[in-house]
């Protein structure tokens, strides 16, 4: 594939009550922007049941799925998303594991946090996930195509 294939790519990333509270919300943004990636969106909201409930359709059977949308309730949320090569593959990497405890330091889960419920932030696990968590999260006038670079090594 050509070099630029997937320059393109966006994922929905989202620090999480947490990491708000715990004022992580720069810490985060800087590991993102060093990186190299670009920033198209980006709001501080105050996520509703229903929508929380819709983003975590997939784990409703899950017997701690409540104590997760109670968890996402406690406080605002940081949504963002970020754009550039395999971005929905490099920002799990970056958030680590699920699970604080298997997350390796410079992660940031491995860096900030102990526990799968508190886990800080999230991210979209594969590119239609991320498309469909875009389009929940966002309006597409919220997205802003800020920067038309014709030089593919600045993602
Ligand atoms: P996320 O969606 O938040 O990025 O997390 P993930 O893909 O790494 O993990 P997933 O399995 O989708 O779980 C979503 C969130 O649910 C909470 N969780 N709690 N055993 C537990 O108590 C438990 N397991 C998962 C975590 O906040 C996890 O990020």
């Amino acid at each position: 594939r050509a070099a630029w294939t997937g320059v393109y790519e966006r994922t929905f990333i989202a620090v999480k009550p947490d990491g708000v509270h715990r004022r992580l919300v720069g810490e985060i943004i800087r590991r993102f922007e060093k990186k190299g990636f670009h920033l198209v969106g980006m709001k501080l909201v105050q996520p509703s049941e229903p929508l929380l409930k819709e983003h975590y359709w997939g784990l409703r059977q899950k017997p701690f799925f409540s104590g997760l949308i109670e968890y996402m309730r406690s406080g605002p949320v940081v949504a963002m998303v970020w754009q550039g090569l395999d971005v929905v593959k490099m920002a799990r990497r970056m958030l680590g594991e699920t699970d604080p405890a298997d997350s390796l330091p410079g992660t940031i889960r491995g860096d900030f946090c102990m526990e799968v419920g508190r886990n800080v932030i999230h991210g979209s696990d594969s590119v239609k996930m991320a498309q469909r968590e875009i389009s929940l999260w966002f309006n597409p006038d919220e997205l802003i195509c800020w920067e038309n670079s014709s030089q593919p090594w600045r993602y």
